[in-house]
Protein backbone atom coordinates (compact mmCIF):
# COMPACT_ATOMS: atom_id res chain seq x y z
CA UNK A 1 0.00 0.00 0.00
CA UNK A 2 0.99 3.80 -0.84
CA UNK A 3 2.72 4.78 2.40
CA UNK A 4 1.87 8.74 3.36
CA UNK A 5 4.76 10.20 5.27
CA UNK A 6 3.21 13.31 6.45
CA UNK A 7 2.26 15.90 9.60
CA UNK A 8 -0.49 18.71 10.24
CA UNK A 9 1.31 20.94 8.12
CA UNK A 10 -0.09 22.39 5.07
CA UNK A 11 2.47 20.77 2.63
CA UNK A 12 1.35 17.39 3.16
CA UNK A 13 -2.41 18.38 4.20
CA UNK A 14 -2.85 19.06 0.48
CA UNK A 15 -1.41 15.58 -0.48
CA UNK A 16 -3.86 14.56 2.17
CA UNK A 17 -6.65 16.01 0.39
CA UNK A 18 -5.45 14.53 -2.96
CA UNK A 19 -5.56 10.98 -1.68
CA UNK A 20 -9.06 11.09 0.06
CA UNK A 21 -10.38 12.70 -3.04
CA UNK A 22 -9.23 9.83 -5.54
CA UNK A 23 -9.65 7.13 -3.05
CA UNK A 24 -6.37 5.95 -3.29
CA UNK A 25 -5.48 3.49 -0.40
CA UNK A 26 -2.95 4.53 2.21
CA UNK A 27 -1.29 4.40 5.18
CA UNK A 28 -0.45 7.36 7.07
CA UNK A 29 3.03 7.69 8.56
CA UNK A 30 3.43 10.04 10.72
CA UNK A 31 6.82 12.39 11.19
CA UNK A 32 6.62 14.25 13.85
CA UNK A 33 8.82 17.57 12.70
CA UNK A 34 8.87 18.95 15.94
CA UNK A 35 10.99 15.86 17.70
CA UNK A 36 12.92 15.86 15.10
CA UNK A 37 12.08 12.87 12.68
CA UNK A 38 12.72 14.59 9.35
CA UNK A 39 16.32 14.46 10.50
CA UNK A 40 16.41 10.66 10.77
CA UNK A 41 18.27 8.77 8.76
CA UNK A 42 15.79 5.91 7.62
CA UNK A 43 13.74 9.43 6.55
CA UNK A 44 16.51 11.03 5.14
CA UNK A 45 16.68 8.09 2.53
CA UNK A 46 13.09 8.79 1.31
CA UNK A 47 13.54 12.82 1.79
CA UNK A 48 16.59 13.91 1.30
CA UNK A 49 15.70 17.54 2.18
CA UNK A 50 14.54 16.72 5.76
CA UNK A 51 10.90 17.68 4.70
CA UNK A 52 7.16 16.48 4.50
CA UNK A 53 5.37 15.44 2.55
CA UNK A 54 6.75 12.17 1.19
CA UNK A 55 5.32 9.20 -0.35
CA UNK A 56 6.68 5.48 -0.89
CA UNK A 57 4.47 3.86 -3.76
CA UNK A 58 6.10 0.29 -4.86
CA UNK A 59 9.93 1.20 -6.11
CA UNK A 60 8.63 4.93 -6.38
CA UNK A 61 9.44 7.68 -3.86
CA UNK A 62 8.20 11.08 -4.36
CA UNK A 63 8.87 13.94 -2.26
CA UNK A 64 7.50 17.45 -2.35
CA UNK A 65 4.24 18.30 -2.60
CA UNK A 66 3.31 19.83 -6.24
CA UNK A 67 5.69 16.58 -7.31
CA UNK A 68 3.84 14.45 -5.76
CA UNK A 69 0.31 16.20 -6.86
CA UNK A 70 1.77 15.53 -10.25
CA UNK A 71 2.37 11.62 -9.69
CA UNK A 72 -0.74 11.15 -8.45
CA UNK A 73 -2.63 13.06 -10.74
CA UNK A 74 -0.56 11.21 -13.77
CA UNK A 75 -0.71 8.08 -11.73
CA UNK A 76 -4.70 7.79 -11.08
CA UNK A 77 -5.92 9.88 -14.68
CA UNK A 78 -7.74 12.29 -11.78
CA UNK A 79 -8.11 15.65 -11.04
CA UNK A 80 -6.00 16.58 -13.90
CA UNK A 81 -6.72 18.61 -16.90
CA UNK A 82 -7.14 17.91 -20.60
CA UNK A 83 -4.08 16.21 -22.46
CA UNK A 84 -3.35 19.20 -24.35
CA UNK A 85 -0.30 20.98 -25.34
CA UNK A 86 -2.18 24.50 -23.85
CA UNK A 87 -3.57 22.69 -20.73
CA UNK A 88 -0.43 20.68 -19.95
CA UNK A 89 1.47 24.33 -20.51
CA UNK A 90 -0.92 25.78 -17.56
CA UNK A 91 -0.74 23.11 -15.68
CA UNK A 92 3.01 23.07 -15.17
CA UNK A 93 3.06 26.97 -14.61
CA UNK A 94 0.42 27.14 -11.72
CA UNK A 95 2.00 23.93 -10.06
CA UNK A 96 5.45 25.94 -10.29
CA UNK A 97 4.04 29.15 -9.52
CA UNK A 98 2.76 27.77 -6.36
CA UNK A 99 5.68 25.43 -5.70
CA UNK A 100 8.06 28.24 -6.17
CA UNK A 101 6.36 30.98 -5.06
CA UNK A 102 2.99 30.94 -2.96
CA UNK A 103 4.39 28.63 -0.95
CA UNK A 104 7.60 29.70 -0.05
CA UNK A 105 6.74 33.43 0.58
CA UNK A 106 3.78 31.88 2.59
CA UNK A 107 6.15 30.01 4.72
CA UNK A 108 8.42 32.80 5.17
CA UNK A 109 6.02 35.51 6.12
CA UNK A 110 4.66 32.95 8.69
CA UNK A 111 8.40 32.02 10.25
CA UNK A 112 8.89 35.88 10.42
CA UNK A 113 5.61 37.12 11.82
CA UNK A 114 5.12 34.34 14.37
CA UNK A 115 8.37 32.55 15.05
CA UNK A 116 11.42 34.35 14.47
CA UNK A 117 13.18 35.42 17.69
CA UNK A 118 13.86 38.97 16.61
CA UNK A 119 10.11 40.75 14.44
CA UNK A 120 12.13 42.34 12.25
CA UNK A 121 9.91 44.83 10.68
CA UNK A 122 12.00 44.48 6.85
CA UNK A 123 11.49 40.78 6.64
CA UNK A 124 8.15 40.54 8.09
CA UNK A 125 7.11 43.15 5.36
CA UNK A 126 9.28 41.56 2.29
CA UNK A 127 7.36 38.03 2.90
CA UNK A 128 3.67 39.32 3.69
CA UNK A 129 4.11 41.49 0.62
CA UNK A 130 4.92 38.51 -1.64
CA UNK A 131 2.80 36.38 -0.16
CA UNK A 132 0.01 38.96 -0.54
CA UNK A 133 1.47 39.54 -4.27
CA UNK A 134 0.94 35.64 -5.40
CA UNK A 135 -2.24 35.08 -3.91
CA UNK A 136 -3.41 38.07 -5.65
CA UNK A 137 -2.62 36.91 -9.08
CA UNK A 138 -4.32 33.53 -8.37
CA UNK A 139 -7.46 36.04 -6.97
CA UNK A 140 -7.67 37.74 -10.38
CA UNK A 141 -7.55 34.04 -12.96
CA UNK A 142 -10.30 33.01 -10.15
CA UNK A 143 -12.24 35.76 -11.17
CA UNK A 144 -12.05 34.87 -14.75
CA UNK A 145 -12.43 31.03 -14.10
CA UNK A 146 -14.04 29.33 -11.63
CA UNK A 147 -11.09 26.90 -10.96
CA UNK A 148 -7.42 27.69 -11.66
CA UNK A 149 -7.77 25.93 -14.27
CA UNK A 150 -11.25 26.85 -16.08
CA UNK A 151 -13.81 24.95 -15.43
CA UNK A 152 -12.95 21.56 -13.06
CA UNK A 153 -11.07 21.26 -9.90
CA UNK A 154 -7.94 19.73 -10.87
CA UNK A 155 -4.39 19.41 -8.44
CA UNK A 156 -3.52 22.79 -9.02
CA UNK A 157 -6.91 23.95 -6.45
CA UNK A 158 -5.72 21.66 -3.97
CA UNK A 159 -2.06 23.24 -4.38
CA UNK A 160 -3.36 26.45 -4.08
CA UNK A 161 -5.76 24.93 -0.96
CA UNK A 162 -2.43 24.10 1.18
CA UNK A 163 -1.65 27.56 1.63
CA UNK A 164 -5.22 29.65 1.04
CA UNK A 165 -6.72 28.20 3.70
CA UNK A 166 -3.85 29.34 6.02
CA UNK A 167 -4.28 32.61 4.63
CA UNK A 168 -4.81 34.31 8.52
CA UNK A 169 -1.43 32.84 9.24
CA UNK A 170 0.17 34.14 6.86
CA UNK A 171 -1.25 37.65 6.31
CA UNK A 172 -2.73 38.42 9.99
CA UNK A 173 -6.29 38.59 10.91
CA UNK A 174 -7.53 40.93 7.70
CA UNK A 175 -5.36 38.89 4.99
CA UNK A 176 -8.87 37.76 3.28
CA UNK A 177 -9.81 41.23 2.46
CA UNK A 178 -8.39 41.46 -0.46
CA UNK A 179 -9.17 38.27 -1.67
CA UNK A 180 -12.70 37.24 -2.48
CA UNK A 181 -12.47 35.06 -5.15
CA UNK A 182 -9.93 33.33 -3.36
CA UNK A 183 -11.84 33.00 -0.56
CA UNK A 184 -14.91 31.35 -2.71
CA UNK A 185 -12.52 28.40 -3.45
CA UNK A 186 -11.03 27.99 -0.47
CA UNK A 187 -14.61 27.86 0.91
CA UNK A 188 -15.93 25.55 -1.57
CA UNK A 189 -12.72 22.96 -0.95
CA UNK A 190 -13.24 23.15 2.42
CA UNK A 191 -16.45 22.15 2.40
CA UNK A 192 -15.82 18.86 0.59
CA UNK A 193 -15.60 15.65 2.72
CA UNK A 194 -12.25 14.96 1.45
CA UNK A 195 -11.05 18.35 2.61
CA UNK A 196 -12.56 17.39 6.39
CA UNK A 197 -10.50 13.93 6.16
CA UNK A 198 -7.47 15.63 5.15
CA UNK A 199 -7.59 18.26 7.83
CA UNK A 200 -8.59 15.33 10.50
CA UNK A 201 -5.85 13.14 9.40
CA UNK A 202 -3.52 14.38 11.97
CA UNK A 203 -5.36 13.50 14.66
CA UNK A 204 -5.08 9.91 13.87
CA UNK A 205 -1.55 10.33 15.64
CA UNK A 206 -0.35 12.20 18.61
CA UNK A 207 1.64 15.04 17.52
CA UNK A 208 4.07 17.10 19.68
CA UNK A 209 2.20 20.70 19.75
CA UNK A 210 5.08 22.44 22.09
CA UNK A 211 7.33 24.52 20.15
CA UNK A 212 10.19 24.48 22.60
CA UNK A 213 13.72 24.40 22.65
CA UNK A 214 13.80 20.31 21.38
CA UNK A 215 11.13 21.05 18.38
CA UNK A 216 13.19 24.84 17.65
CA UNK A 217 16.34 22.80 17.24
CA UNK A 218 14.98 20.29 14.94
CA UNK A 219 13.08 22.77 12.76
CA UNK A 220 15.13 26.12 12.94
CA UNK A 221 18.45 25.13 12.37
CA UNK A 222 20.14 28.23 11.97
CA UNK A 223 19.27 29.39 15.01
CA UNK A 224 22.92 26.97 16.57
CA UNK A 225 24.47 26.73 12.82
CA UNK A 226 25.86 29.97 12.14
CA UNK A 227 26.80 30.38 8.28
CA UNK A 228 27.19 33.82 8.10
N1 LIG B 1 8.87 22.35 -1.11
C1 LIG B 1 8.42 21.43 -0.10
C2 LIG B 1 8.39 22.13 1.24
C3 LIG B 1 8.11 21.15 2.36
C4 LIG B 1 8.08 21.83 3.72
O1 LIG B 1 8.58 22.95 3.90
N2 LIG B 1 7.49 21.13 4.67
C5 LIG B 1 7.38 21.63 6.02
C6 LIG B 1 5.95 21.44 6.52
S1 LIG B 1 4.81 22.39 5.54
C7 LIG B 1 8.32 20.85 6.93
O2 LIG B 1 8.58 19.68 6.71
N3 LIG B 1 8.85 21.51 7.97
C8 LIG B 1 9.71 20.87 8.92
C9 LIG B 1 11.11 21.42 8.91
O3 LIG B 1 11.36 22.42 8.20
O4 LIG B 1 11.95 20.91 9.62
C10 LIG B 1 7.04 20.87 -0.47
O5 LIG B 1 6.28 21.55 -1.17
O6 LIG B 1 6.73 19.75 -0.08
Amino acid sequence: MLKFYYSGAPNPTKIALMLEETGLPYEPIAVDTRKGDQHKAEYLAINPNAKVPAIVDGDAVVFDSSAILLYLGEKTGKFMPAKTDKARGELLSWMMFVASGVGPYSGQSVHFRVYAPEKLPYAINRYAYEAQRHFGIINERLGKNKYMLGDTYTIVDMNVWGWSRLIPNVLGEKGWEKFPNLKRLTDEINARPAAAKAVALKDKHKFKTEMDDEAKHAMFRHLTEKVA
